[in-house]
């Protein structure tokens, strides 16, 4: 089978600090969404999905967490050769280094890669959501003959700057890239695409970032030790020299490594028909199967909510939010444009009796929490105010941040009563 003579390499995050705060206290595959799920069950989703089953999950720094979670949810049988394994930055007599970027990251496993028989190497990025059949991809690289294959996208010219940028011939093989060009330069990279594309005005085709390399080519490519980058500087180098294909891709995928893009792709969720499909019974995204309660819900007016397992909540309204698992939420609070986590575990009533626990996990009686990260197992006082809005400017405290005009509250935080943000 075609999935067998694939490696799958997923690239977990450099720094993660572009979703900051919520990469301070785990590493970024490790980072929640859409409830009860993480950043990392996306990719290796997929990848079971199309039946490639030998994972590896790059990150720069070993977070409890990560490890935790995967190794709770991906237990393949014990006669098959399937694993999702972490590999985090590691200091060795060679390399005093942590990643230097992706192509880095990739050279430094190496070893790791060539203890299994594989000749393709999936190289996978670790912060979109997308749902797509890898299989396919790999069948029109093997068909093509090509050494290099990239996953495409057309996009329009606000999002082109921000993404690797090419062009096709006729037979799909690539001519030239350019890595984020600046908008001056974007006239002459228009590509021909579909009609449906064209009415979006996306004109030009994007690197998805999702690559596959032979393997004796990766091996060649890696001996270079100059390079630290896919994008800045392998892709844009192999152009030309190696046969590389664009697989278009015209489905919803969306980049969600910054702050604001992770806000919206999980407030996306709460769309009558999101165009991230959960619900597809063909693809579905795993994660780790905690056996939870139903969620209890008392008087609470639900509006375009998305209401993970677990949770208790006694909440006057909640609007287009996600809400994440086991959470706790007080009577007359309203939560509007808000994605709150969730907690890692439920408190017991004897915990809540006592008089050691002020302010309870979850968000306390007569709150008003709009436009707002909640991250894991914070504490909100009651009669808290939390507004965010494009009017309140980048700032950082012990409890909270505010970034694109999204309170984020960071993992643990207690807020105390009263509180107006
Ligand atoms: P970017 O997303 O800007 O562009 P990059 O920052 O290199 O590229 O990240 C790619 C992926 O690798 C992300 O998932 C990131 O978290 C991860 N990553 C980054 N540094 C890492 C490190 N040191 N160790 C492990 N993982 C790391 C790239 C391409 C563009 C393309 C876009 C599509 O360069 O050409 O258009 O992806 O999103
Ligand atoms: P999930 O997959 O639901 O996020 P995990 O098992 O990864 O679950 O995370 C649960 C976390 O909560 C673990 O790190 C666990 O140690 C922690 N935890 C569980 N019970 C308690 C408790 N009573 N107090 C503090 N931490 C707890």
């Amino acid at each position: 089978m075609i999935n067998d003579k694939v490696l799958s390499i997923i690239l977990g995050g450099g720094q993660g600090s572009r979703l900051y705060p919520l990469t301070e206290k785990r590493s970024k595959p490790a980072v929640p969404i859409a409830g009860k799920y993480r950043l990392v069950d996306i990719p290796i989703s997929n990848c079971i999905n199309a039946d490639i089953k030998r994972i590896y999950v790059l990150t720069q720094f070993n977070s409890a967490g990560l490890n935790k979670h995967i190794k709770n949810t991906y237990q393949f049988s014990f006669f098959s050769s399937a694993f999702v394994d972490v590999l985090a930055a590691e200091q060795t007599p060679e390399n005093k280094t942590w990643f230097q970027g992706t192509a880095d990251a990739v050279r430094q496993c190496m070893p790791h890669f060539l203890g299994n028989d594989f000749e393709y190497a999936l190289i996978l990025s670790g912060d979109q959501l997308y749902q797509m059949d890898y299989d396919k991809m790999i069948e029109a690289h093997e068909a093509a003959g090509a050494e290099i294959s990239i996953a495409t996208i057309p996009v329009n010219a606000k999002d082109a700057t921000g993404f690797g940028i090419l062009k096709a011939n006729n037979e799909n093989i690539i001519t030239s890239f350019i890595e984020k060009p600046d908008a001056s330069l974007l006239p002459d990279w228009t590509s021909e695409v579909s009609d449906d594309m064209k009415n979006e005005g996306r004109h030009y085709l994007a690197s998805m970032g999702i690559y596959i390399f032979n393997k004796d080519l990766l091996v060649t490519l890696m001996d270079n030790q100059d390079t630290m980058d896919f994008g800045k500087e392998i892709i844009p180098q192999s152009i030309g020299s190696h046969k590389t294909l664009s697989y278009q891709y015209e489905g919803y995928w969306t980049d969600i490594g910054t702050v604001e893009s992770f806000f919206e792709a999980n407030l996306g969720l709460t769309d009558s028909i999101p165009q991230f499909d959960l619900y597809d019974n063909n693809r579905r995204i795993y994660t780790h199967a905690r056996m939870l309660p139903t969620t209890k819900v008392a008087g609470t007016l639900l509006e375009k909510a998305v209401i993970s397992e677990g949770c208790i909540i006694a909440a006057t309204k909640i609007e287009k939010s996600v809400i994440g698992i086991r959470s706790r939420i007080g009577k007359e609070t309203t939560i509007i444009n808000t994605y709150m986590m969730g907690n890692d575990y439920f408190e017991t009533l004897k915990e809540m009796e006592s008089n050691k626990i002020e302010i309870l996990m979850g968000i306390g009686e007569r709150c008003f929490i709009k436009n707002c990260i909640i991250d894991k197992n914070c504490r909100i006082g009651d009669d808290v105010k939390i507004v965010g809005s494009k009017l309140l400017e980048d700032t950082e405290t012990d409890t909270y941040c505010v970034r694109d005009g999204i309170v984020i509250i960071k993992k643990d935080a207690i807020i105390q009563k009263n509180t107006i943000i």
